[in-house]
């Protein structure tokens, strides 16, 4: 409402509308927020399997890993914690190139993501298929950074971050949803920041 405050105060800034509801722009920070003691993981020891539901359950070291198709995310993540971040860039690659490896079967309707430190986050199929998902090595044209995930995290950006789980090393696709380790301690079972789904209820 208009009113004397506003009149002395000026006129309110526009909303960036890349920003999700109950979000702030954290500018050129990036936050690191991690549940688990950091690991230290060499490439040379990482790989990522993607098994479960699958008709070739399939395991890529790095080398195999950075044969496989570049593909790079361009954009915005957002965290639950009301923080969120515009104009990123990750590369690494796409989860459709592994799946399509993989090849899940009819029965496979979600996928759980499984950090080397045992953290895990659940996800719908779709929500990691067409184009949507990653698997990053690089962030800003250079190596992810340890705390962020590094070497290897993946990239959910179109769901609030903590279903990008640091450190991932496994990719078991379901029949049934499986809640991962936030989802289990009241966390939204989707967390699309758009639909602010924060908690379990929301
Ligand atoms: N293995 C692991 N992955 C994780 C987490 C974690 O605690 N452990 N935290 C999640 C949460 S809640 C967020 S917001 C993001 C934070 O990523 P960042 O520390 O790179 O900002 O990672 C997600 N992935
Ligand atoms: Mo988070």
């Amino acid at each position: 409402m208009a009113g004397p405050t506003r009149g002395f105060l000026g006129r309110r800034r526009e909303r960036d509308p890349r920003l999700p509801p109950g979000q702030y722009d954290a500018g050129r920070d990036w936050p690191v927020l991690t549940a688990e003691p950091t690991p230290r993981i060499s490439p040379e020891t990482w790989s990522i399997t993607v098994d479960g539901r699958v008709e070739n359950p399939t395991t890529w070291t790095w080398d195999e890993a950075h044969r496989l198709p570049r593909s790079e995310y361009r954009g915005d993540i957002h965290c639950v914690t009301t923080w969120s971040k515009f104009d990123t860039s990750f590369a690494g690659v796409s989860v459709d190139t592994l799946l399509e490896a993989a090849r899940p079967t009819p029965e496979a309707h979600f996928v759980v993501a499984t950090s080397k430190t045992g953290y895990t986050t659940n996800l719908p199929l779709e929500d990691v298929t067409g184009g949507k998902a990653w698997v990053v090595w690089e962030y800003d044209g250079g190596p992810l950074p340890i705390e962020h995930g590094g070497p290897v995290r993946l990239l959910v950006p179109h769901l609030y971050f903590w279903k990008s789980a640091k450190w991932v090393t496994r990719l078991t696709l379901l029949q049934r949803d499986q809640p991962g380790f936030w989802e289990q301690n009241g966390y939204h079972d989707r967390g699309d920041p758009w639909r602010e789904q924060r908690y379990q209820g929301d």
